[in-house]
């Protein structure tokens, strides 16, 4: 059948049985559903915007029935494509399920539906001095559902880990309609494979997530940020090492390069309390004991770092104000960037131990060869995840920068490689690192990937040529 007939088709199976707000089939309705943040973006068929669990149901059914492809969505913060539509698929966006139950106290957990954006999840939980462990900087927008079909990262994975550590039950709907309940909430479940972990990272290609139970935990009791300037990658390795043996609890060490200031501080407005520049930046964010002792030793702690040769400047924020402040410098680096020009964005992932030396390689490759771009180098230092994004400078064209990124990238993936990391830390493979997967993954590995999409999605409709083909 033709797709034009399918669409009439699956328009009269759903009349009369979900309300008619559900569904939205002009080509202006729908158009803000076919991209995500890499402005990647199609013309989905149709899209879809269930109120229940049981709506879901309906919809993926009568779409197996009739073989129409599905894109599951919800708050399209992703960086890879991930839910981006590329062959007039239906979207199922599930961003109007958004209720949020109250704190289970004793389980220490909430379950919430999959569109639930995860800030207001933050504030639900913060009233009873808890928190899911998530923190993004498209906290405002993303949900949780994709929060969890990406196993999604953020700034404090240094202290929590990804996404899939902090769930404990899932409901997810096949594309056949089956609505399945996934571990119940339980902690401890040991009777076979887990299934909730195949979910997480599945980027909607298995099933879609209805609603989940999220594991919560206390929320920090006192939170300071200091902010410093270097002078080298190097001396951010031994500044970390200093915080490593430091008398606190890391909840954040994130990094980013003067370009990257430059850019906040031009586009966004912002600036660095810092006295002095550096080449580097790094704002770590750490949890401290509640007694006057524990200030006495990160002062005491800070004099030592200050005084010593890596470091150029420091401060520690004085207050709420000041630690948003220069929270706001290294969170407005994705946006500042996407002011500037047009970007290639590589997440990549090496052991924590090698990130040094594997970015003064990545740069040196980069700087060898002599592109109309570039390079921005920001993220997660203390995970081992750099994120190098690829800038096309202004009197560059559009077809020679992409150009220049599919060489720079033939070279960047085999030094990844080289260095044993990964195609992708945390953004998720959608439609834009499909191409390295497999660099990242063995064949035996990939066999089972097949074999898992065959045995929930058979028709293989679920959001098709996302992860691989
Ligand atoms: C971040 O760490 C996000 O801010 C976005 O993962 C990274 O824009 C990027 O490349
Ligand atoms: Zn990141």
């Amino acid at each position: 059948m033709e797709l034009k007939a399918k669409k009439e088709q699956l328009l009269k199976i759903l009349q009369g049985k979900i309300p008619e707000d559900v569904t939205l089939s002009t080509v202006e309705d729908c158009a803000p559903y076919g991209g995500d943040w890499t402005r990647l973006s199609g013309n989905p068929l149709l899209v879809f915007l269930p109120k229940s669990t049981e709506q879901v149901a309906l919809i993926l059914k009568s779409c197996n029935d009739l073989k129409i492809p599905v894109i599951p969505s919800g708050g399209r913060t992703g960086l890879s494509g991930g839910a981006v539509v590329t062959q007039s698929e239906v979207v199922l966006n599930l961003s109007r399920m958004n209720r949020i139950s109250p704190v289970d106290i004793l389980g220490r957990t909430v379950r919430v539906q999959s569109g639930a954006v995860t800030e207001v999840v933050h504030e639900h939980c913060a009233k009873e001095g808890l928190f899911w462990p998530i923190d993004l900087a498209s906290k405002g927008t993303s949900e949780v559902g994709g929060n969890l079909s990406t196993n999604a990262g953020g700034v404090r994975v240094i202290r929590y880990g990804m996404v899939r550590k902090w769930v404990s039950g899932l409901q997810i709907v096949m594309m056949n309609g089956n609505v399945i309940e996934l571990n119940r909430g339980l902690e401890k479940n040991n009777t076979g494979y887990d299934l909730i972990q195949l979910m997480v990272g599945a980027e909607g290609t298995l099933a879609v997530i209805t609603e989940a139970t999220l594991k919560l935990v206390r929320l920090p009791q006192k939170e300071q940020a200091l902010f410093f300037a270097l002078s080298s990658l190097e001396s951010i390795r031994k500044l970390f090492e200093k915080a490593r043996r430091g008398p606190f609890e890391i909840l954040a060490f994130e990094f980013f390069s003067q370009r990257c200031l430059t850019a906040v501080e031009t586009k966004l407005n912002r600036r660095s309390k810092l006295e002095s520049a550096g080449e580097f930046y790094v704002l770590m964010e750490i949890e401290l004991g509640l007694g006057q002792e524990s200030q006495v030793l990160l002062e005491q702690w800070l004099e030592e770092v200050l005084e010593a040769d890596f470091v150029k400047d420091g401060l520690l924020a004085q207050s709420s104000v000041e630690r948003r402040e220069i929270w706001g410098l290294r969170e407005g680096i994705t946006e500042s960037i996407a002011l500037t020009s047009e970007v290639r964005k590589y997440d990549t992932s090496v052991a924590v131990s090698n990130t040094v030396g594997f970015l003064k390689e990545a740069e040196a490759l980069f700087g060898s060869m002599k592109l109309g771009a570039d390079l921005y180098v920001f993220g997660h230092f203390g995970d081992g995840s750099p994120h190098l994004n690829v800038v096309k400078q202004d009197t560059g064209d559009h077809k020679t920068f992409m150009e220049d990124c599919d060489r720079f990238e033939k070279e960047l993936y085999p030094l990844i490689k080289k260095w044993g990391g990964s195609a992708s830390s945390e953004h998720g493979v959608g439609l834009l690192k499909k191409s390295w997967v497999e660099m990242s993954r063995s064949p035996e590995e990939m066999a089972l990937f097949r074999a898992i999409k065959a045995a929930f999605d058979p028709n293989h409709l679920l959001n098709p040529g996302k992860i691989f083909d």
